[in-house]
């Protein structure tokens, strides 16, 4: 909670009381495994962009921040892994507790792969619930189907062996100078989304849709910047009741803004009344926090299974959803009805929240 009121971006991930402000993704995987291959494949930034924008961290580990202007997402790449004279036990420790999500990348043209098998099991020892995913590079360097096949499982057999259980796993082709393998990287970009939504939702590729999606794929990289405040200013162990509606009450007036409705009383209650939320004109004039705490009682619901953190990221993404759609319904005149705005919150809360069932 302590960063709650610096904790809009400008300080940044890694701002000076310590924890990154955004979700990290980990990188974890020798020297030309295709770790910064594929944080230009999920990023769409160049290769030059991705290495000028690297600072480093420790001795060999390095940290990349997306999009470089205001992040939203945090890459770690511990670099030296599988290089001889290389001991990992420090980049590791370093990176140990500022991670959310670890991608382990295996090339399959290289079986030598125990150092990292020996890093992961590592980490997963220490922090049990770390999601892991492993990412297999490299596809179309074994050219035999068998061969890759073989590669394939044999790898995976010997991941999962050291993570002590079944990694969900991804198979690409990062070569270099090719359009990006679009079928693995949709199956990743899924994965993620389903480990950690606060990354997967930056780093998912721009969806077709109607009118309405096109005009909120404008302003989601705004929301995802406000809802990864909320992600962090409750990683502290007390639910930040007041942070987090004060982050959502300041997402809703500047979404009116650039939705060119003015957020004021009328649009507020208006707003809240067709979330369902009871709030009518007697609460609009002193319409503040206090009735914007009334938004989370979904802590109450789902507080027990999951981080407070992550459930104040899914119901501020998914308040800011139901704005934006709102704002849009009411800015052509036609406000939409409890039912639908309902089912819009619902369906961004589901996608934003990583707690199945
Ligand atoms: N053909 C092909 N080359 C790859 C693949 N993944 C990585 N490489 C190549 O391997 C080299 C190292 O990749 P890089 O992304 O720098 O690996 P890093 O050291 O883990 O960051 C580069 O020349 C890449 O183009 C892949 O899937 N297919
Ligand atoms: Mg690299």
């Amino acid at each position: 909670m302590l960063n709650m009121k610096s904790g809009h971006s400008k300080t940044g991930p890694g701002g000076a009381s310590g924890g990154p402000a955004c979700p990290v993704v980990w990188l974890l995987g020798k020297t030309g495994a295709g770790k910064s291959s594929l944080v230009c494949a999920l990023t769409g930034e160049s290769a030059a962009e991705i290495g000028n924008g690297f600072k480093p961290c420790t001795r060999s580990a390095r940290s990349y921040d997306f999009p470089p202007e205001q992040p939203l997402v945090r890459f770690l790449d511990t670099r030296g892994l599988g290089e001889s004279g290389y001991r990992p036990e420090d980049d590791l420790e370093a990176c140990r507790n500022r991670s959310h999500v670890l991608l382990v990348l295996c090339r399959l043209d290289d079986p030598v792969q125990g150092m990292v098998a020996g890093a992961l099991a590592d980490i997963l020892r220490h922090d049990r619930k770390m999601p892991a995913i492993l990412v297999l590079t490299g596809r179309d360097l074994v050219v035999d189907p068998g061969a890759l096949e073989r590669a394939e499982r044999t790898i995976a057999a010997g991941m999962n062996r050291a993570a002590g259980r079944d990694l969900p796993a991804a198979v690409l082709s990062l070569a270099p100078g090719r359009a990006a393998d679009g079928e693995g990287l949709d199956v990743l970009r899924q994965l993620l989304l389903d480990a950690l939504p606060a990354a997967g939702l930056v780093l998912e590729k721009t969806r077709a849709g109607d009118a309405e999606q096109l005009e909120f794929q404008k302003h989601k990289r705004f929301i995802l910047s406000c809802a990864g405040v909320a992600f962090t200013s409750d990683v502290a162990p007390v639910v930040g009741m007041v942070a987090v509606p004060a982050t959502q009450l300041k997402m809703l007036h500047d979404l009116g803004r650039r939705y060119g409705v003015k957020w004021d009383r009328k649009i507020g209650s208006a707003f809240l009344g067709t979330m369902g939320l009871g709030i009518g004109a007697r609460f609009a004039a002193n319409f503040g926090l206090r009735e914007l705490a009334k938004l989370v009682p979904v802590y109450g619901q789902t507080a027990g299974a999951a981080a407070a953190g992550a459930i104040s990221f899914a119901t501020t993404y998914a308040l800011g959803r139901a704005a934006a759609y709102f704002l849009y319904r009411t800015a052509n005149g036609s406000p939409p009805g409890e039912e639908e705005l309902r089912q819009v919150y619902r369906r961004a809360f589901d996608r934003s929240s990583n707690e199945a069932g």
